[in-house]
């Protein structure tokens, strides 16, 4: 087993007619690599982009395919994240 395998994942479903991101909030430690998958869903409405502005992350999510962020988990901090219209929101906090 290296250190790799150590890798935090976690999973936020992603339904334009459930309020958004579930859950809308997640949380790493740091000093250990961490990514978020977005799991598509039958109700996508406008939430077909994710955007990291903090990151400089903007994504396509076509409603079939998972989608991997990699959070940097070096120094503690908090991530917001939204759709391309910036209407439903969520955040990634490293701890
Ligand atoms: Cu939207």
């Amino acid at each position: 087993m290296s250190i790799f395998s150590k890798k935090q994942t976690k999973k936020v479903v992603v339904n334009a007619e459930n309020h958004g991101y579930k859950p809308d909030v997640i949380t790493f430690k740091s000093g250990k690599p961490a990514q978020v998958k977005f799991i598509p869903s039958d109700n996508m409405g406008c939430m077909n982009e994710i955007v990291f502005k903090d990151l400089g992350i903007d994504k396509v999510l076509d409603g079939k395919n998972e989608v991997v962020v990699n959070i940097p988990t070096d120094k503690p901090g908090t991530y917001n994240f939204a759709c391309g219209m910036d209407m439903f929101h969520g955040k990634v906090v490293v701890k």
